[in-house]
């Protein structure tokens, strides 16, 4: 078993297989048994070419069979950061199917996150794009490659220049038998976290099934879905809900967007026909206002959904006159627990909430401070357990006894009321962190980041509202004696590696921070501070 792994309780674990939410099955057969049944359909489309079924089983397989050449096994992990391609799919499905273990990183991260993946993960290998977005990802591996020399290969698409290209991978050899099985974890996935540095979530091949099969059933995924991703593919929403994975399970199309802009996503929508697209709120309200400018036809579209972050009632009316489509919410983490409204639901629950559960095994409770169960409708901290809901993160035991209640549920952070048909509608967060637009913002990593700083004395870093993302990020700074302009805050943090959606988006100066009657820095009242001052002045 993984070491880092917290496994299910036999009797837990007995019970999810008894009630056949987990049924022995791992990705790499799945797309095995795919490959069969929908050989000479379209399985993956890009920028660049399309693939078959057959294919991208055949490709998965043969860079799967040239992974073991280079001495990867399973168990191993590997960090994968690639954007919107073919490439992206194979490699994973390969990963899949050797056991080795695929640490989802984005595009957006660098060497910060990026060496701490592969450090803490004891990483053998790390999957890049020559370049992507004006940025050159084979300096970035040069960098981790010197902090982290157990780092053995680096894996390139495109020019590869010193390091491996991907082409050149793909071996002809047999594919060595390796006995991967359900129980086994199949992946990393990152959390957004609230704590000095992302936490991993460890997914068995078994209970990350189980939450594809229950979402293509929620979203009515077929084979003939045609299902665009324009959010990063390696993160867990536009993965698993109902994701790219949905989309071979059902044996439907997919279809990447290098970039989430109307300019792109709305030809590809025209010309492929594409059936569902999951998007977060500011791009839903972006692209609800540029729609009516644009002339592309896009009336092939039946289900858009919107989740990562609250998507208000305002903009929620607006999906279906203006895309003339259905609009569905997902409410959903990383760590396991999916909720969605289900496309046959009422107007009202559509629109105001967040969804249900997917699972009838999923177990909610609303919580005040201390743990006591609140009464129907009254908004309490959301924990929950279930069938695929993890028992702890990746070599983190500390972290877990406070993420975890001792009877095994997770402590989402997430302020909830559950309406009387069990609807979930998300009143707020009680982690620190920021949701900068369904983008995950730990705030104790930035201020750890300020604080390296020569001239900063203390900094706390808050949420402040935004009419377009929702949440933008604020750091409050203390400095010694010097105040040090913006600009320069802005380019340290970034100096530092730091992914550029974590660095703040504004800075203010103070003398002292208001404290709690505790003696702690009271983030609720530095949020007043930041929204009196965005206040417009008359
Ligand atoms: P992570 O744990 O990093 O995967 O992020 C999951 C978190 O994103 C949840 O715990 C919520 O805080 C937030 N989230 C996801 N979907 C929604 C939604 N539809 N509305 C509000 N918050 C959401
Ligand atoms: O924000 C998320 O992490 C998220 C949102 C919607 C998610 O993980 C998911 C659906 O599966």
């Amino acid at each position: 078993m993984l070491e880092g792994f917290t496994p299910w309780p036999a009797d837990k674990a007995e019970y999810y297989r008894q009630k056949g939410c987990w049924e022995g099955l791992t990705f790499g057969q799945m797309l095995e048994d795919r490959s069969k049944q929908y050989a000479n359909d379209i399985a993956v489309i890009d920028y660049q070419s399309s693939i078959t079924y057959a294919e991208l089983n055949e490709r998965a397989t043969k860079f799967a069979a040239g992974l073991q050449k280079l001495g990867i096994d399973k168990g191993d992990r590997i960090v994968v950061q690639l954007p919107n391609i073919i490439p992206y799919v194979e490699a994973v499905f390969a990963l899949f199917k050797i056991g080795a273990l695929p640490v989802f990183s984005l595009p957006s991260h660098r060497f910060n996150e990026i060496n701490y993946f592969c450090e803490f993960s004891e990483a053998d290998a790390y999957i890049i794009p020559d370049r992507f977005g004006g940025f050159d990802y084979r300096t970035l591996a040069r960098q981790v490659k010197d902090a982290t020399p157990s780092l053995e290969h680096i894996i390139v698409v495109g020019e590869a220049e010193e390091f491996l290209s991907f082409n050149q991978v793909y071996s002809d050899e047999p594919l060595r038998e390796i006995n991967v099985q359900g129980s086994d974890v199949a992946f990393l996935q990152l959390s957004g976290g609230s704590t000095g540095r992302s936490k991993l979530i460890p997914r068995t091949h078994d209970e990350y099934m189980y939450t594809i099969k229950l979402s293509v059933e929620c979203c009515e995924v077929t084979n003939q879905t045609i299902f665009l991703v324009v959010l990063p593919v390696a993160h867990n929403y536009p993965m698993s809900s109902p994701g790219i994975l949905g989309a071979i399970y059902a044996g439907g199309k997919i279809v990447l967007s290098l970039t989430p802009s109307p300019e792109e996503a709305f030809p590809l929508i025209e010309k492929h026909r594409v059936t569902m697209v999951p998007l977060v709120p500011p791009l839903a309200l972006h692209w609800l206002d540029v729609k009516p400018l644009r002339t592309e036809d896009l009336s092939s579209l039946e289900v858009i959904l919107v989740g990562g972050a609250k998507f208000s009632a305002e903009a929620a009316k607006r999906i279906e006159p203006v895309f003339e489509c259905k609009l569905q919410q997902v409410f959903g983490m990383a760590e396991g627990l999916v909720n969605y409204t289900r496309l046959d639901d009422p107007e009202e629950i559509i629109i105001h909430t967040q969804g249900r559960p997917m699972s009838p095994y999923d177990e909610i409770k609303i919580v005040d401070n201390e743990d006591n169960e609140l009464p129907a409708g009254v908004a309490g901290h959301l924990l929950t357990r279930g069938p695929y809901t993890i028992q702890g993160y990746y070599k983190a035991p500390e972290h877990n006894i406070k993420a975890f209640t001792k009877d095994g549920f997770y402590r989402t952070g997430d302020i909830v009321s559950v309406n009387e048909q069990g609807y979930l509608t998300v009143e707020g967060r009680d982690k620190d962190q920021i949701n900068r637009g369904g983008e995950k913002i730990a705030a104790e990593e930035v201020e750890n980041h300020l604080l390296a700083h020569p001239a900063i004395h203390d900094a706390a870093v808050v949420a402040m509202s935004d009419p377009y993302m929702g949440e933008k990020s604020c750091a409050f700074v203390i400095f010694h004696d010097e105040q040090i302009a913006k600009r320069k805050l802005k380019k340290f943090l970034g100096d530092r590696g730091l992914a550029t959606y974590k660095i703040p988006d504004e800075f203010v100066s103070v003398e002292k921070f208001p404290m709690t009657h505790l003696g702690k820095v009271s983030k609720k009242e530095l949020r007043k501070i930041i929204e009196e001052q965005l206040q417009p002045t008359e």
